[in-house]
């Protein structure tokens, strides 16, 4: 596995590797300095619009201009806590599952980790991102590492009235409903068939670390293919119960708002964020010499190709690269530009396995919703060249 601290790309490796074991000083080719673009070879050409400082400091929030790793260093990883971020002490920690099952119990962090280890690389995406111009890092893709939930719940014997699965964090605030203040943990539910999804685990460490505290130490909700809200983070206790759940992130906040025309008539659609949208962002334009290229990922699906256009001219396919295939995964691309001097405006737009691409960002689905997140729209973004 590729080291975190100091990520060489693998081809990079291959093509040292080659010329060493040749007895050769030769420069990479001409296909694979494409490939080497973006690492730490060539220029990379700033965008016209900076990363929000605010945001930075505040969500860590992923400077686009900064990727050079296909697996983000936790160091480059945006964090979001509602309620603050807890520093829990493993020896004050248990995990209680309960509610409606046969076999309520508590684990500790040993128990869980005893359990078969199951492991996947998820691009974990914030709703909220691209909701607001500023905020376009809020992304991650790591590897992830803990222990399946769906057999977690096969042994604590759901009983037949349980169909939803409710996950609390031990994070808590003070929320008013309808005149009433009260103390709530953070909590996100799935409905227990979702729940079931193999490929949902209890996660103890992220790039064979354990959690750091602000991604949710000891343990948290690993979700693939579900917006970041429904990877619940500080994980106390999961509950099984009879009702959908309604807490403020389900169905309060998280709430996508959204006109819909139904035969001439205005319809407003109220849904709580879910699974994730097909997303891409054209992510730096790097310089190598004479010769321009522009890099991105595209996540949220089934990558099965990316187009990118400059300014007016046509959209061209990009070239897919590392985490192609994987669902779960951001895909990288990139594509030549011959660039003239000024100013560019570069947009790419994913398209996935069954041809559905990224809305544009004057689709109606887009203007017409009113709320801020699951704003998945095509991303313009400017650079200036000299
Ligand atoms: N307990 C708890 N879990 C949480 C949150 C939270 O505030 N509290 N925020 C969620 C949101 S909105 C996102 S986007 C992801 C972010 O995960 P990260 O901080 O590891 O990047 O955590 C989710 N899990
Ligand atoms: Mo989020």
């Amino acid at each position: 596995m590729m080291s975190q601290r100091n990520p060489i790309p693998r081809r990079q490796v291959l093509i040292q590797g080659g010329a060493a074991a040749a007895g050769l000083a030769v420069l990479p080719t001409d296909i694979f300095r494409g490939w080497l673009a973006g690492f730490d070879q060539e220029a990379v050409i700033p965008w016209v619009q900076r990363p929000h400082p605010g945001l930075t400091e505040r969500m860590n929030i992923l400077n686009w201009e900064e990727l050079d790793s296909w697996i983000t260093p936790v160091r480059q990883m945006f964090r979001v806590g509602h309620y603050g971020s807890p520093v829990i002490a493993e020896s004050d920690w248990n995990l209680e599952i309960g509610g409606l099952v046969d076999r309520p119990r508590t684990f500790s962090l040993a128990e869980l980790r005893a359990r078969p280890r199951q492991e996947v690389v998820f691009t974990l995406e914030c709703s909220g991102n691209r909701g607001r111009p500023s905020f376009i890092g809020g992304v991650h893709n790591a590897r992830w590492a803990g222990t399946g939930l769906a057999d977690v719940l096969t042994e604590a014997g759901v009983q037949e009235d349980g169909i939803e699965v409710v996950f609390f964090g031990a994070d808590e605030g003070e929320e008013e409903i309808r005149g009433n203040t009260v103390t709530q943990n953070f909590a996100r539910s799935l409905s227990l068939e979702d729940a079931m999804d193999p490929g949902i685990i209890l996660a103890y460490e992220v790039n064979d670390e354990p959690l750091p505290n602000a991604h949710g130490f000891p343990l948290r909700v690993i979700a693939p293919g579900w917006y970041g809200i429904a990877n619940v983070k500080w994980l106390t206790r999961i509950e099984l119960r009879d009702r959908r759940f309604m807490g403020k992130f389900m169905a309060r906040d998280y709430v996508t708002l959204r006109a819909e025309e139904r035969d001439g008539a205005t319809v407003w659609t109220e849904t709580s964020v879910g699974r994730v949208n097909i997303n891409s962002v054209p992510a730096k334009v790097t310089r190598n010499g004479a010769g321009y290229a522009i890099h991105g990922a595209a996540w949220g699906a089934d990558i099965a190709g990316v187009e990118v256009r400059v300014d007016e001219g046509p959209w061209r396919a990009a070239t897919l690269g590392e985490g192609q295939g994987d669902p779960h995964t951001w895909t990288f691309w990139r594509i030549d530009w011959d660039a003239t001097p000024g100013r560019h405006a570069i947009v790419s737009r994913a398209i996935d396995a069954d041809g559905n691409v990224q809305p544009a960002a004057d689709d109606p689905l887009l203007v017409n919703k009113r709320t801020y997140w699951e704003s998945n729209g095509q991303l313009t973004r400017n650079v200036v060249i000299d």
